[in-house]
């Protein structure tokens, strides 16, 4: 229960906005445990893949070009409640409705530039982290873990 995963990603505007480390921050912060981490440039196909829900939308096309248009730091998280959790850290999808605290309320003020994106379900981060991270994952324990948890 504790071993649930989530994949996370921060954007190329929050990568170029230098954003990276405090959103790692507070993931890392909360206790979740990093499995995997790296700089990405996607391709088409990957982010078709990622994005396979939505290929039908009017902003489909654009928000391919804004994921293509520099590198996206994409992360694992691993701990109790990742999705759920992962989901509140990051806010509404709009950032106008995005509840003070989370992510993209206390930096984007866009939808089409909301800086970060989280697996809405289990089914989705398990298929998400496989496109991402096609090379597997490794785990690992940490000593703080016996802390962390009841
Ligand atoms: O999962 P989440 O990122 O919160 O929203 P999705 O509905 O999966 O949409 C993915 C992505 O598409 C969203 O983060 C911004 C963009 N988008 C948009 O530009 N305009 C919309 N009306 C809806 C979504
Ligand atoms: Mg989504």
């Amino acid at each position: 229960a504790n071993e649930e995963r989530s994949f996370i990603a921060v954007k190329p505007d929050g990568v170029q906005r230098g954003l990276v480390g405090e959103i790692l921050r507070r993931f890392e912060t909360r206790g979740f445990k990093i499995l995997a981490l790296q700089l990405v440039h996607p391709s088409k196909e990957l982010l078709s893949e990622h994005y396979s829900d939505l290929a039908g939308k009017a902003f489909f096309p654009s928000l391919l070009a804004y994921m293509q248009s520099g590198p996206v730091a994409a992360f694992v998280i691993q701990g109790k409640g990742a999705v759920k959790i992962g989901r509140v850290m990051l806010g509404a999808t709009n950032p106008q409705d995005s509840a003070p605290g989370t992510i993209r309320a206390d930096f984007a003020l866009d939808i089409g530039k909301n800086v970060c994106h989280g697996s809405d379900s289990v089914e989705a981060a398990e298929r998400e982290i496989g496109l991402w991270f096609p090379q597997g994952l490794k785990s690992y324990t940490r000593a703080v873990d016996t802390v962390l948890y009841e």
